[in-house]
C-alpha cells in the first residue's frame, strides 16, 4: 500500500480546524487527522503541504512508527508546537487507515476496551460565584459528574480571567488583551471553591486551571488553601518551563496536579511522571504528536502511578477527540476526559466522534477513527485570521494569558 496524496483542508466553521486527508493506493481506503494549532494554523499547515508531504508520497501508510521516528528525528529538526501537531495530523491519520484496512476500530488496535465509556468533564465559567453556580447547576442537569470551574476577578481595574468565554474569531485582527493580577487571583480562587461545595457538596467533582499564570510560591499557596474543598485536579500550576520547580510545590498540599497542554513530547513529560511531581499528565494528543506519541506517555506513566487527562478543548477537533476517546477506552491508566461540545456547524464540516451521555464518552464499533471529513462543506467556511487573548499586568508587563 502506497500513501499517493496528503490534502490539508484548513476551514472555519465557527472556529478555525486544520485538517488532514491522506490517500492510499487502495481505492476508497484513506485517513483524516487533526492538525489544528490554535492562532498558529497557517503554520502547520504548510508544514504539511510543503514540507513533509513531499517525504511521505510513496510512502507505506501501515509503518506508523516508522513514519513517526522519521519525521520525528530522520529530518533532523524536532519538537515544538508546529511540528508535533503537523505529526499528529498526519499520525491520526495514519491510525485511521490502520483501522480500516484492518476492520477495527483504533482502540481495539490499541488493545481493545479496558471500559465502557470515559468519564468526561466539561466547563462552567461566570462573571461570579452565582454565574459559576448557574452553570455548574446546568451542567449537573447533563449528567456531568465532573466540571471545571473558572470565575472572571472583578474590581481593580482586572479584564477578564482565563477560562471565560473567549472568541475564537476575534473580530479585530489582534488578539483581545486582558488584565490580570495574581493578588486578586489567589484570594478569590479559594473563596470561589469554599461558596461551590457549600452549595453542591462532594458529590460533583470540580476542578480548576489556573493555566501557567502562577509562580511555584503563589502556587504552593493556592493548592494549599484549595485542599479542604477537595478537588479533582488544579491544572498547569506553572508555566511548562518551570517544571523543576513541580519539586517545590509538591509538598505544599494533597491537592491533585495535572499539567501537560504546552507539552509537545514524552521529554517534556518525563520527570514529572517518573519523580511523581503530577497526578495527571494533560497533554494534547493533536500537539504530542498523535497517537502514537501518546500511548507511550500512557504506558510510561502507569509505571508510575499517574493518570492520563488528555486535552479536549473546542480548539480540538471532533477528529482529535476521537482519538482522546479510543486512547481513554484502552488505556489501564485512564483518569478524566475533557470535552467541549462543538457547534451544529463544526459536525456539518465534520461528522463522527464521541458520543456523549450521562457524564461519560463512548464511540461507535466502526473501523479506525470513526470520522468523515465533508470537504465541500469546509469549503463554506474558509479560514479566518484568529489570535487567542493576550495578558498584561496592570503595570502594562507582559502575563501568560
Ligand atoms: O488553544 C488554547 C486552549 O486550548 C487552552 O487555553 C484551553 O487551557 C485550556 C484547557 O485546559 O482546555
Ligand atoms: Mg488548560
Amino acid at each position: 500500500m502506497k500513501i499517493t496524496d496528503i490534502k490539508v483542508i484548513i476551514t472555519c466553521p465557527g472556529r478555525n480546524f486544520v485538517l488532514v486527508k491522506i490517500l492510499t493506493d487502495e481505492p476508497g481506503l484513506y485517513g483524516v487527522g487533526d492538525a489544528t494549532l490554535n492562532g498558529r494554523e497557517l503554520s502547520v499547515a504548510t508544514t504539511i503541504t510543503d514540507h513533509l508531504k513531499p517525504l511521505l508520497l510513496g510512502k507505506d501508510p501501515d509503518q506508523i512508527e516508522d513514519i513517526w521516528q522519521y519525521i520525528y528525528r530522520g529530518t533532523y529538526w524536532r519538537g515544538g508546537p508546529v511540528l508535533m501537531t503537523a505529526l499528529a495530523g498526519i499520525d491520526i491519520a495514519l491510525w485511521d487507515i490502520k483501522g480500516k484496512k484492518a476492520g477495527l476500530p483504533v482502540y481495539s488496535l490499541l488493545g481493545g476496551k479496558c471500559r465502557h465509556g470515559a468519564l468526561c468533564y466539561t466547563h462552567s465559567s461566570g462573571e461570579d460565584f452565582e454565574a459559576v453556580a448557574d452553570s455548574i447547576r446546568r451542567n449537573i442537569e447533563r449528567g456531568f459528574k465532573a466540571v471545571r470551574a473558572q470565575v472572571g476577578l472583578k474590581g481593580e481595574g482586572l479584564k477578564g480571567n482565563y477560562g471565560l468565554r473567549y472568541s475564537h474569531l476575534n473580530k479585530s485582527t489582534y488578539p483581545e488583551e486582558q488584565v490580570w493580577e495574581p493578588g486578586p487571583y489567589l484570594r478569590t480562587i479559594p473563596k470561589l471553591f469554599e461558596y461551590l461545595r457549600a452549595k453542591f457538596g462532594e458529590d460533583i467533582e470540580l476542578l480548576h486551571d489556573a493555566h501557567e499564570r502562577c509562580t511555584p510560591i503563589e502556587a504552593g499557596r493556592l493548592l494549599k488553601e484549595l485542599e479542604p474543598y477537595k478537588l479533582f485536579y488544579l491544572e498547569d500550576p506553572l508555566r511548562p518551563e518551570h517544571k523543576e520547580s513541580f519539586r517545590r510545590i509538591r509538598g505544599y498540599s494533597t491537592t491533585p496536579i495535572a499539567m501537560g497542554e504546552l507539552f509537545t513530547s514524552k521529554w517534556d513529560c518525563l520527570t514529572l511522571i517518573t519523580e511523581q511531581l503530577i497526578d495527571y499528565v494533560r497533554c494534547t494528543v493533536t500537539h504530542i504528536g498523535g497517537i502514537t506519541e501518546a500511548k507511550k506517555i500512557s504506558a510510561i506513566s502507569e509505571a508510575f502511578h499517574v493518570k492520563m487527562a488528555f486535552q479536549g478543548p473546542p480548539d480540538v477537533s471532533p477528529i482529535g477527540h476521537a482519538a482522546n476517546v479510543h486512547l481513554n477506552l484502552a488505556i489501564p491508566n485512564f483518569g478524566i476526559q475533557e470535552w467541549t461540545f462543538h457547534e451544529e456547524v463544526v459536525r456539518e464540516v465534520i461528522t463522527g466522534g464521541p458520543i456523549y451521555e450521562d457524564g461519560y464518552l463512548s464511540l461507535l464499533d466502526i473501523p479506525g477513527i470513526g470520522c468523515d471529513i465533508n470537504e465541500e462543506a469546509a469549503e463554506k467556511y474558509p479560514y479566518k485570521r484568529a489570535y487567542l487573548p493576550t495578558c498584561r499586568r496592570l503595570d502594562g508587563s507582559v502575563q501568560d494569558w
